[in-house]
């Protein structure tokens, strides 16, 4: 049985809500099979609709009663909501519903995690909670009373009243229902306090179960540097009297911005130096700012509908980026959030998944949660602020505060602020927004009479439903380097608006080394013929740490490729060109480490596609291995004294130049074990005090003799640490050799701690395997079902972590016939499951095409 087509969504066929809102109150009765939630909803026809159809969204509910002024009415209720005969003037709608939190598996509405209740309203939960008008632009004031016997009970905004076993809440900012949340649990809290620039003061908590307290240190001083900066970066100060961030273990996604109440995945807020890695301290940094900030970029403006989700989005990830350059290394920060665009954005805008940044249509808006509306949105921005300038971009966005809190608003009323305030026409520049997939932008050049000309073509391949492309406005930012290694040239930005352009620099005693698109100032794909000489010259002497990061990794990745191609073996110009910067002390050890990383395997395989090859999962493996162990060999001299070099005296910090120096000494053991059979990752794994040495050295080891020592070490110091256990079932998974990863995985999914409802856990595990390209690509296609099947398992508890791991499945049309045909068989098979949900069938339809 294959499922029908579900019903689709037009950003064209936008229309008002017919009525507006003056007031929200809810009563919450909790229960965890029987929860009692009571509304109370003052309603008056909206001036700006013609339409008086009173539509609520409900989904999941059991009705109990239903009021108009008081008078109990039979509404006509379905699957999806309630419709009413309503009178032509204000009217107060109140509403009983019942409600099972704990059989909640989807982890949308109210649900329970841990014995604690907690809501994810985000898209569109609010409605599985009870019967409203669920969507963005249906802004209200919301008073919430919570009566249960935990004691914590915690909703938005303001606390009014708290007694024995109940407690009241009063939002004074009109919200959308998706900002909503409640919480009521055992939990202890970590507290502390904020004063606002103007001198009001802020209460802070961050709430965890009880032995979770001594993580929250981290979480809070993240938190308060991120108030400090979007005051002085942006000039936002917060707006209520109290600030709550609570810890969940089932959660979908990363973080929910719900005002004043923020939900976290606890792996995203809680860390203590034994428990969480360096990346982690970083990570959660992050959003626990881009969380913060959506209070004014989402909260107090918030999006007129789900198609405009990028103006919140794109905007935050670009707000918590500037953040995170701002408290750690820029240099470092934009590399590492290129190699994330390149391989999750890049990946899907060149595959069946790919679509603009502002969607036309949807099925499901929780699958447009995607990295092209979050990371190309945010690169939007950046483009935007480099092409008006750091001054006007700053007046634009006080104009955007100004012209829009309060209110629901557009993509075209972002760009129109940035018109207003700079007097330019960004309708081309709109394009970003509206037009699918990566540009190619091809390079060549011409130097005569001290004239060196530059000649761009953007081209951008077809997408789904896209087969034409305009020319964008690209920035282009561009340097010059004379033969001996100085800067002719400093930064200037080009502006192509046009499909072809050339740019000329005139002046030049000699035919310059350009540096082109430094800090990656758009998301397109350079071509440009060039030889590994001058690459080796760009990493050695580029001024912009981003080319010359680049410069190497465009090395490292001709030579992977010409060893697959052409079977060469690795040569001498990428490892001199490495080792000089690998010996350079004089670098930040962060981006030493980061030149070091080899490219990934996936970012192989789409080069080799590109390029019209067909990708060997397992020979691109091996070719990876034989790079690092050339790597190892050519710098084995000083391997040991940088390991040495890189030791830090004295107590844990998760600080960046720590950071950085436990990078680089990463890096340094994962290639000095391969040359001393582990020993030097044994030592550092039995003296490691902290998560990131103790993973580091597991992982060196799990390559050489399958760590088996370690693992069952590390399982038996951590078993009762959810968070580290995640990283014990990832590890295994995500190394296994290519050979032994399905069967590893497949023990993994029948180990006791294996619990497959929590996302978390179960994204640990296969999202490991599905990342271990050759393990996953096995030629025999077990692991496309053992994926499958897991999926096929998962979709019937929680659609929206299904829908979101079957993105494994879309680069198929990559590989070879063989393997194309297995994926597709899996994809069939997920297809005609019973009862697919609308996530999973809407996301496996587009994936096969
Ligand atoms: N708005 C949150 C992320 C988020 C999105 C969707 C969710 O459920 C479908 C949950 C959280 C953020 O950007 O952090
Ligand atoms: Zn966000």
């Amino acid at each position: 049985m294959t499922n029908e087509a579900p019903q689709k969504i037009y950003l064209a066929e936008y229309k008002p809500f017919p009525f507006l809102i003056d007031g929200v109150e809810l009563n919450f009765d909790l229960a965890p099979r029987a929860t009692r939630v009571k509304s109370k909803i003052n309603f008056r026809p909206n001036p700006d609709s013609d339409s008086r159809e009173f539509f609520l969204h409900g989904e999941n509910l059991k009705l109990i009663s239903a009021k108009i002024d008081g008078k109990e009415i039979s509404p006509e209720v379905t699957d999806l909501g309630l419709t009413a005969d309503v009178p032509n003037a204000p009217f107060v709608f109140e509403a009983e519903v019942e409600i099972s939190p704990e059989t909640n598996t989807a982890l949308e509405g109210l649900y329970m995690s841990g014995g604690m209740y907690c809501t994810q309203c985000e898209a569109e939960g609010f409605r599985k909670i009870t019967y409203y008008p669920d969507r963005p632009d249906v802004m209200a004031t919301f008073k919430v009373r919570i009566q249960g016997s935990e004691s914590v009970l915690l909703s938005n905004g303001n606390p009014v009243e708290q007694g024995e076993g109940f407690a009241e809440w009063h939002d004074p900012w009109p919200k959308p229902a998706y900002l909503f949340a409640l919480v009521a649990g055992n939990l202890v809290a970590h507290p502390d306090s904020f004063t606002t620039k103007s001198g009001k003061e802020v209460e802070l908590n961050i709430y965890v179960r009880p032995g979770d307290e001594g993580k929250c240190a981290f979480g809070m001083e993240a938190l308060k540097r991120s108030m400090t900066w979007d005051e002085e970066v942006y000039g936002r100060e917060y707006d209520l009297d109290i600030f709550n961030i609570v810890a969940v273990d089932d959660f979908n996604m990363g973080a929910m911005e719900n005002k004043g109440l923020n939900i976290f995945n606890s792996s995203c807020v809680l860390a203590s130096p034994e428990t969480a890695t360096d990346a982690n301290f970083e990570r959660i940094e992050g959003i626990i700012a881009h969380e913060y900030f959506h209070n004014w970029t989402g909260n107090r403006i918030t999006c007129r509908d789900w198609f405009q989700l990028c103006l919140k989005e794109g905007l935050t990830v670009f707000r918590d980026q500037q953040f995170t350059s701002d408290m750690r290394s820029r240099a470092v920060k934009r590399i590492d959030d290129v190699i994330t665009l390149r391989a999750r954005q890049f990946r899907e805008d060149n595959g069946p998944l790919a679509h603009p940044v502002r969607p036309e249509s949807f099925v499901e808006i929780n699958n447009f949660y995607t990295a092209t509306v979050y990371d190309k949105g945010a690169e939007i921005i950046g483009m935007l602020k480099r092409l008006v300038g750091d001054e006007n971009y700053k007046r634009a966005l006080s104009l955007y505060f100004e012209r829009h809190d309060g209110e629901a608003a557009t993509i075209e009323d972002w760009l129109k602020v940035f018109e207003d305030t700079t007097g330019r026409d960004l309708s081309q520049f709109a394009l970003w927004y509206s037009q699918a997939g990566t540009p190619r932008l091809k390079v060549s050049e011409a130097f005569e009479d001290g004239t060196y000309i530059l000649t761009f073509k953007q081209e951008t391949p077809p997408t789904p439903g896209q087969s034409e492309k305009d020319p964008r406005v690209i920035p282009i930012a561009v340097g010059l380097l004379n033969p001996n290694g100085d800067e002719v040239r400093e930064t200037c930005v080009l502006e192509m608006t046009e499909e072809e352009q050339s740019f000329r620099f005139s002046g030049l005693a000699a035919k310059p080394i350009p540096s082109i698109l430094r800090e990656f100032s758009a998301p397109v794909i350079l071509e440009r013929e060039t030889t590994n000489a001058e690459r080796a010259f760009l990493l050695a002497h580029d001024t912009d740490p981003f080319n010359k990061w680049e410069a190497g990794r465009a090395l490292a990745k001709d030579t992977i490729t010409r060893m697959l191609t052409e079977d060469r073996t690795v040569g001498s110009d990428l490892l001199d060109a490495i080792s000089k910067v690998r010996r350079d002390d004089s670098l930040d050890p962060a981006f030493r480490a980061l030149v070091l990383a080899l490219p990934s395997a996936d970012d192989i395989a789409q080069t080799l596609f590109d390029a019209g090859h067909t990708p060997d999962p397992s020979r691109i493996h091996t070719a990876l291995e034989t790079v690092a162990l050339s790597y190892a060999t050519h710098l084995q001299d000083v391997l040991p004294k940088i390991y040495a070099d890189m030791h830090i005296d004295g107590p844990y910090s998760p600080d960046a130049e720590p950071a950085g120096k436990r990078a680089l000494q990463g890096a340094v053991l994962s290639l000095l074990s391969r040359l001393d059979g582990g020993n030097q990752a044994r030592a550092q794994f039995a003296a490691a005090d902290n998560m990131t040495q103790q993973l580091q050295a597991l992982a060196c080891l799990l390559r050489i003799d399958r760590g088996r020592e370690q693992l069952a070490a590390f399982e038996e110091q951590w078993k009762d640490d959810r968070l580290v256990m995640d990283k014990w079932f990832n590890l295994q998974t995500a190394l296994a050799a290519p050979e032994a990863a399905v069967q590893t995985t497949e023990a993994l999914t029948k180990h006791a701690a294996f619990d497959w409802k929590n996302p978390n856990r179960f994204r640990a595990t296969l999202g490991g395997l599905t990342g271990n390209m050759a393990g996953f690509h096995s030629p025999d296609g077990s692991g496309y079902r053992l994926v499958a099947d897991w999926l096929i398992k998962l979709d019937a508890a929680n659609p929206q972590t299904t829908a979101r791991m079957s993105t494994c499945f879309d680069s198929w049309r990559r590989y070879d016939a063989d393997r194309q045909a297995l994926i597709k068989a899996e994809l069939t098979r997920i297809l005609e499951t019973p009862k697919l949900s609308r996530d999973t069938t809407e996301m496996v339809t587009r994936i096969l095409g």
